[in-house]
């Protein structure tokens, strides 16, 4: 019922628009003052804040056939007709496996202090299972020296979608296996890397990996259908539970483990009593199913049947295991309504009126981020929590200057920083933000049409622009304050 009552009254609460800034800026208990170096007011952060930025491999890196690594299952889809937008593929991406020198400088001289990057499974494991690539190892090997030269903590992540397709042939992540095989190829990589990396992320978003990839089909491996999806959820779960406890085993206390998951309000168009049914659903699938059983052992109430169908009777106490903290990945809210067509019932509709869109059209909701991290407090026992992707689209036009000015960017990361400090002064344990992302890459099922970067990259000759994002990214983090103005 609370939650009922909460979501009315917050569908009624003004958005965050650029001219509400001051407003949401006054709800905020920090003292309001000027940062070093600036004129204008600011809103600071803790000391020991972490500020850093997010990639992920098959975006940015390319050389999908050098040094030893195998297809991924997104070198598949990118190459089956009618797939992606334009045809794009992940072939060259932003070519960051030969240029990750220059993108390193590029996050030193923005003053980054972590770098949370993924690993290419088929890179390391080019069967998924068995012999080791020692070149593809390398790369990581070259890369997280030369962050740490810079002052640069790596964050590796374990997986951010680019499944070996040798292991899809096998059925994936629908393939109860696949814990096992996801368990041994986290030992491998953090047996070689584990004495200079301390943070390691086990997954990125298990949930949309098995929405889009396996009920909806728009991402790799395009498998459709509830029963698959649901496995994928349970079966990324069981691998992540039994990586944790197997890295706990083998590194100790030496080494920081957590996981990625996306977080977004699921909320009822419209406030209407009859969409709040649809929207509790799409909050059980999307947000609950990952969250409840890792924190609490246990699977949603909305989703209890359906999972006791695919677990065995010890795998909740398998997922369940301790995390050093969380990444949230926040963009907006869902706001969702009945939709017979939709594999749960539900369907996406549109956010209030006036709402800000970005270029993909998805909303502008920071306060949704608090809202995420209040309920990481109320209901999950406070963990230590990262913002480990947040940014936004949009088609980015050249200014005056040359260089893109991308205001509408800036205007995102700026609401959504203040709402993080909002929540930090309501004693949300929020310890660090990183930005999705440093480079315009592939974004999945868009191609290169899409543009998240802090830097622009160009297509043809791979030269890096940073935008005015990212100077202005660069000031937060040299202030350790988000300017109001
Ligand atoms: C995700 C992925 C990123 C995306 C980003 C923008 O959240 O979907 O982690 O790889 O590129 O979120 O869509």
């Amino acid at each position: 019922m609370r939650r009922r009552t909460f979501l009315k009254t917050a569908l009624k609460a003004t958005a965050v628009t650029a001219a509400g800034t001051a407003a949401f800026a006054a709800l905020s208990r920090k003292p309001v003052q000027a940062a070093p170096g600036t004129a204008v007011p600011s809103t600071s952060f803790p000391d020991d804040f972490l500020w850093g930025v997010s990639t992920s491999s098959y975006q940015i890196e390319g050389a999908v056939a050098e040094d030893g690594r195998a297809p991924s299952v997104w070198d598949t889809f990118s190459h089956s007709y009618g797939r992606i937008a334009n045809g794009d593929t992940g072939d060259v991406a932003c070519d960051h496996y030969h240029r990750y020198a220059e993108d390193v400088d590029l996050m030193a001289r923005a003053g980054m202090k972590a770098y949370r990057f993924s690993i290419a499974w088929p890179r390391v494991m080019p069967q998924g299972t068995g012999a080791v690539n020692a070149k593809g190892l390398d790369f990581y090997d070259r890369l997280t020296d030369t962050l740490l030269a810079k002052g640069i903590q790596p964050w590796p992540c374990l997986f951010h979608w680019d499944l070996p397709q040798a292991l899809q042939d096998r059925g994936g992540w629908t393939n109860r296996d696949i814990a096992g095989w996801f368990t041994d190829y986290a030992l491998a990589v953090t047996a070689r890397l584990g004495d200079r990396a301390k943070h390691w992320v086990m997954l990125n978003e298990p949930s949309v990996v098995a929405i889009f990839g396996h009920g909806t089909g728009g991402h790799a491996p395009g498998l459709t259908g509830r029963e698959t999806c649901l496995k994928a959820i349970h079966h990324q779960n069981l691998a992540q539970g039994t990586a944790l406890a197997a890295l706990r085993k083998a590194g100790g206390r030496n080494w920081q483990l957590g996981t990625v998951l996306s977080l977004q309000p699921s909320w009822p168009v419209g406030g209407l009593d009859s969409n709040y049914p649809a929207s509790l659903m799409w909050d059980a699938v999307w947000n609950r199913s990952c969250l409840d059983p890792l924190f609490k052992g246990r699977f949603p109430e909305l989703l209890e049947a359906d999972f006791a169908r695919i677990a065995k009777p010890d795998d909740l106490a398998r997922i369940n295991q301790p995390v050093d903290f969380l990444g949230v990945n926040y963009y907006s809210r869902m706001h969702q309504q009945p939709d017979l067509q939709g594999l749960f019932g539900t369907g996406y509709g549109s956010a209030p009126e006036g709402t800000r869109k970005t270029g993909m059209d998805w909303p502008v909701e920071p306060d949704g981020l608090s809202e995420i991290l209040a309920e990481l407090q109320e209901k999950y026992g406070n963990p230590p929590v990262y913002v480990t992707e947040n940014g936004a689209d949009y088609p980015d036009s050249i200014g005056p200057s040359g260089r893109v000015e991308d205001r509408d960017r800036i205007a995102y990361l700026r609401d959504h920083l203040l709402a993080a400090a909002k929540s930090i002064d309501e004693g949300c344990n929020l310890k660090g933000y990183m930005a999705w992302t440093l480079l315009d890459n592939f974004e999945w099922s868009e191609g290169y049409r899409r543009h998240f970067g802090l830097v622009q990259v160009d297509r043809k000759t791979m030269a890096r622009t940073p935008k005015a994002s990212y100077d202005w990214y660069a000031s937060v983090i040299r202030n350790n304050a988000v300017p109001l103005a």
